[in-house]
């Protein structure tokens, strides 16, 4: 028998990547998605199989991280040896209007799986091994850089607030009833199935649509923040590596590199043969009431614990989403040029 995984959040970026990996391994895959009144399953379609069929290794469960009782229905039915707890209100600036929403999933929903969890484990005997995405936002503005585990926290987002929350959560829940829980501390991590209001994808994808006449200009925030950006699909494979390791532990997990807002825009544009500064306009109404200037992030421990390490940089990542979305941008086009389609995409959030 394969090992059995559950992932809260499957329906995201990261939960796809990892859905994807963990299925190549031979795992059976549980995934917990929300009810929605519209699909939110496309960046799991391709690795659907009708759940009759014999070679199905992906099964899906109704759930939400704020409503307990049906994260314990799903463990019961799924019995996973692994799980991955992906899922958040995962946009900062979002978190800022919608704070207490944000700490409800993000908080109290990690705290609602480590207790259902422990639960699990006291009734059956069964162990799970546990891994909670924690986020390199935590650091906040750190005065040291770059960050690693031994860097304090200092968050300024109220969606930063709730990660420290569920980070301690999981190592208290580690510390006093011996669960096998990891923090994964994530820096950004991109790729052409990220949330197109994260501002990566928001440059790839307005910089091919100006390519072809569909838009004329971006509206951004603060050009000058620096992340550490690398590529989602590097970085599901460290989540999985936590939990095949002999004790848990915490990790930073990043490329060490980091690249200004501009810097990701001179990079796509010029891919492109366009003058970005030709199309960017600054709209204060994407500004934080607080920033993280710069996060960049030392990775050791997971390069040498783990045998962990990036393969794709920064060049690389932004070609890698520039392609897809050309493509995005073609179809689009002919859609529009045959009176199937407007070229009106709302440019009204963050
Ligand atoms: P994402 O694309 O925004 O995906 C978030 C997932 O969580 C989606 O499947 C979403 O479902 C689900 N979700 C949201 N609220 C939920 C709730 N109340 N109950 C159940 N599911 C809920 O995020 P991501 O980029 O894949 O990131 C994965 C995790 O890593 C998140 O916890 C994020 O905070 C953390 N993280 C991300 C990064 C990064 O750079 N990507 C870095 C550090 C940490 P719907 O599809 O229904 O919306
Ligand atoms: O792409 P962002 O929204 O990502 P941010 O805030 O760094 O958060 C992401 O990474 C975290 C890890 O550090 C995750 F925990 C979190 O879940 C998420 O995945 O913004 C990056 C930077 C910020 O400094 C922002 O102010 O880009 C700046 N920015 C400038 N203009 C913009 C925009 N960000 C967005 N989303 N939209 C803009 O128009």
């Amino acid at each position: 028998m394969g090992k059995r995984a559950l992932i809260t959040g499957i329906t995201g970026q990261d939960g796809s990547f990892l859905a994807e990996l963990l299925i190549d391994k031979g795992y059976e895959v549980h995934g917990v998605m929300r009810r929605s009144s519209t699909f939110t399953t496309e960046r799991i379609e391709h690795l659907y199989r009708d759940i009759h069929e014999p070679d199905a290794r992906l099964k899906l469960h109704y759930g939400d991280l704020t409503d307990a009782s049906s994260l314990r229905r799903v463990i019961t039915l799924a019995q996973p040896d692994e799980v991955y707890n992906l899922a958040a209100q995962s946009h900062v600036r979002t978190s800022f209007d919608q704070p207490i929403y944000t700490a409800e999933t993000v908080a109290i929903g990690a705290l609602n799986l480590l207790e259902a969890i422990r639960d699990y484990r006291d009734s059956t005997g069964r162990e799970i091994r546990i891994y909670q995405a924690s986020s390199s936002e935590m650091y906040g503005n750190a005065r040291e850089c770059p960050q690693s585990e031994s860097t304090p926290f200092s968050p300024r987002s109220p969606y930063a607030c709730a990660k420290v929350h569920a980070f301690w959560q999981t190592i208290n829940y580690r510390d006093a009833y011996g669960l096998f829980a990891c923090n994964g501390v994530l820096f950004n991590h991109e790729s052409p199935r990220r949330g197109e209001t994260f501002v990566s994808r928001k440059i790839t994808r307005a910089a091919t649509r100006i390519k072809l006449g569909l838009q004329k200009t971006l509206y951004l925030g603060n050009l000058d923040a620096k992340r550490d950006w690398g590529y989602a699909g590097d970085y599901v494979e460290a989540m999985w590596l936590m939990l095949q390791q002999h004790d848990p532990d915490d990790y930073v997990v990043a490329t060490g590199q980091c690249h200004s807002v501009r810097d990701f825009l001179n990079e796509t544009f010029a891919y492109l043969d366009l003058d970005w500064q030709d199309h960017i306009e600054v709209d204060p109404r994407y500004f934080r009431p607080t920033e993280v200037h710069e996060l960049r992030g030392d990775a050791s421990k997971a390069r040498n614990l783990l045998g962990w390490k990036p393969r794709l940089r920064f060049r690389g990542l932004v070609r890698m989403m520039v392609d897809h979305d050309a493509k995005m941008a073609e179809q689009e086009k002919t859609l529009v040029d045959a009176g199937l389609a407007t070229t009106q995409m709302s440019h009204e959030w963050h």
